[in-house]
């Protein structure tokens, strides 16, 4: 499509929500002031905090905010793949996927879907020359950091930023991907759709984005999400030696 990292194209950039009332709001302003044009997407599942109808009250006042309300929580991966279904339906050109927490700055925006223009998925990556970290624990950090190794290892690919949040898909990918198969809940889920869109031949660029934690709100990570994602990506990589090894006998026979 031509007009893909064409910064006036029709976007839509999904928020999933889980008790972020104190940023969510904060985050839609600066992210229509950044980008005018783009539509956004609240998948909010239920949040106790009131979250969801804060939410609705910013749709009714502005026509680009949308809101999905689901009745469960149940993980970051499945609010995405309901998000992503509703933008496919409405045939966004590209869709974006951005946490509720302030910790992706709506300001990088333009610059990740300008990189779209020569890539089918571009990653606001921390990890990356002029990429950064703002405010997180050393035990964060090592967490992140050693996700982002050992996915690296076992999937052999070169994204320094795998487990990245902030990121924008051409629809085209979306659209080939089997969203109905994929069953990741927390990070795993971005390795895991990182991992999809490489291995169907599709091209990755990061672009160096400033990531800073969460100075309101709490964090969703829990040690279910890390364990996820260990064995997950395991699992995938032991596939992928597997593979790499059947074919290696077939070309010998
Ligand atoms: N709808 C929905 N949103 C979720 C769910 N879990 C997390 N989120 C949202 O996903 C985004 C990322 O979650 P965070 O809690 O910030 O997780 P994180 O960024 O990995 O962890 P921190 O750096 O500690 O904040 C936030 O906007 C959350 O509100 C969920 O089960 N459902
Ligand atoms: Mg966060």
């Amino acid at each position: 499509m031509s007009d893909i990292g064409d910064t006036t194209a029709p976007v839509l950039v999904v928020i999933p929500t889980y008790n972020e009332r104190d940023t969510v709001g904060d985050v839609i302003e600066r992210l229509t002031a950044a980008l005018p044009h783009a539509h956004v997407l609240v998948v909010d599942d239920g949040s106790p905090d009131g979250t969801g109808e804060l939410a609705d009250d910013l749709a009714a006042a502005d026509e680009r905010v949308h809101v999905l309300h689901r009745t469960e929580k149940t993980g970051l991966g499945a609010a995405y793949i309901a998000g992503f279904r509703w933008g496919l339906a409405r045939d966004y050109a590209t869709i974006v996927e951005m946490d509720a927490d302030g910790s992706h700055a709506p300001e990088d925006l333009p610059r990740i879907l300008a990189a779209l223009a020569n890539a089918d998925l571009v990653l606001g990556s921390r990890y990356v020359p002029g990429g950064r970290v703002v405010n997180w624990p050393k035990r964060r950090q090592l967490l992140s950091r050693g996700g982002n190794l050992y996915s690296r290892i076992a999937l052999g690919v070169s994204i320094k930023d795998i487990t990245a949040g902030f990121r924008a898909y051409r629809a085209s990918v979306l659209e080939k991907l089997p969203l109905d198969d994929i069953a990741s809940h927390g990070y795993c889920f971005q390795i895991d759709l990182a991992w999809r869109t490489v291995r169907s031949g599709f091209t990755v660029t990061e672009v160096p984005i400033t990531f800073t934690e969460r100075e309101l709100g709490e964090s969703k990570m829990s040690g279910d999400i890390v364990r996820e994602a260990v064995l997950q990506v395991g699992r995938w990589g032991l596939r992928r030696r597997g593979e790499q090894l059947a074919s290696l006998l077939r070309r010998k026979h």
